[in-house]
């Protein structure tokens, strides 16, 4: 039998990864075995399991700071004053971006804490339904989106915004792959998200199009990168970046794993101070604790307009100010459906 924890026990580790939460759970096992106890759940164990990391890691003299640049199974990758290096993780579940402190035990470095985060983009576990933090302490949240190949998905849009305005990151769209665009029609659902105040940039990581701007708007900010696999993130990460000689180790693929998709995050400094974080890409993304005021708060677009009831959802209700709008062509169709189809999946 797989040894186990109680459900309570599990919705506190909610901040860790399946795979960080199967090693605490197996050290646990462990201690329990060593200690000659019977299986049973296993909750008191793992509590002991995280006292005596956090004793060691008290004991710990030398202490550092660094920045996650990925987070690879149970251990990190953070860049420190003096380079980049693999640390443990125990109980802690850094991100990429996350502000840690390293404690070196034993000649090996350990996530010894997490400093709390300044922005986060988050989405439920799809197993699990519980937070998972993609990216933390990010300014700027880049979503990447292509024409052609894969065309353009709008609908993706809709949801990092919401998502990205809960975690209070400021979005920005980059069209990519603008050299395979064949009917410019394909873009005219970008004027909703430039009419909603959403910075919409586009370009061709390919043909070295739209790089200036994207730089512009850019500079001196801490950047991640985001949207479905085969977009070109990681391209243009790499076209980002000033020199080929600073790309080391396929900066797109991972670290060495000889697979063609990114599978984990990594962070770039560029000379002029801007941090840029590529991301794995995603298939579908799921809403985090969705409430009616982040989607108010994603949707600014329809604040500008009254409705009689003051508590109206402008989904069914009568003088709705906002519906009359969709109609007059006031507010675009495509981000009212959107809104409307966000609705549904409230948290009740
Ligand atoms: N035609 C074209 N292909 C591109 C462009 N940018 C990236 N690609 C290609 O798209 C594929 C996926 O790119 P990649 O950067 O790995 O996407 P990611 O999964 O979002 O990181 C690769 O084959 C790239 O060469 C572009 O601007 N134009
Ligand atoms: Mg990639
Ligand atoms: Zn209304």
């Amino acid at each position: 039998m797989k040894p186990k924890i109680s459900r309570q026990c599990e919705a506190r580790f909610s901040h860790l990864e399946p795979a960080q939460l199967s090693l605490l759970i197996e050290r646990a096992d462990q201690l329990r075995k060593r200690s000659g106890s019977p299986a049973t759940l296993l909750d008191s164990w793992v509590d002991r399991v995280l006292r005596a990391d956090q004793r060691r890691l008290e004991q710990s003299q030398d202490h550092q700071s660094g920045i996650v640049s990925g987070v690879l199974g149970p251990s990190a990758l953070v860049d420190t004053l003096t380079g980049t290096v693999r640390a443990e993780v125990l109980s802690q579940s850094p991100v990429a971006g996350d502000e840690v402190t390293l404690a070196l035990l034993g000649g090996k470095y350990v996530v010894a804490a997490v400093a709390p985060r300044r922005t986060k983009l988050s989405r439920p576990n799809v197993d699990t339904g519980l937070e998972q933090i993609i990216v933390a302490n990010v300014d700027i949240v880049v979503i990447v989106v292509s024409v052609g190949s894969p065309p353009l998905h709008p609908r993706l849009i809709d949801r990092y915004l919401v998502a990205i305005e809960q975690g209070g990151a400021v979005p920005a769209v980059f069209v990519n792959k603008l050299d395979l665009l064949e009917d410019s029609a394909e873009l005219d659902c970008l004027d909703a998200y430039r009419s909603a105040g959403v910075t919409v940039l586009l370009g061709s990581a390919a043909k070295d199009e739209g790089f200036e701007q994207l730089r512009e708007h850019l500079v001196g900010k801490v950047c991640a990168f985001v949207g479905h696999s085969g977009v070109g993130k990681s391209s243009i990460v790499n076209r980002l970046k000033p020199d080929a000689a600073l790309d080391t180790g396929g900066v797109s693929e991972g670290y060495g794993r000889g697979t063609h998709t990114t599978t984990t995050s990594s962070r770039h400094c560029l000379p002029d101070g801007t941090v840029l974080i590529d991301t794995p890409g995603i298939r579908s993304f799921g809403m985090y604790r969705l409430t009616s005021s982040d989607l108010e708060a994603a949707f600014p677009e329809l604040a500008e307009f009254d409705c009689r009831f003051g508590d109206c959802t402008h989904t069914h209700e009568p003088g709705c100010g906002v519906r009359s709008a969709v109609d007059m062509g006031a507010v675009a169709a495509s981000r009212y459906d959107a809104y409307v189809r966000l609705r549904q999946e409230l948290e009740m």
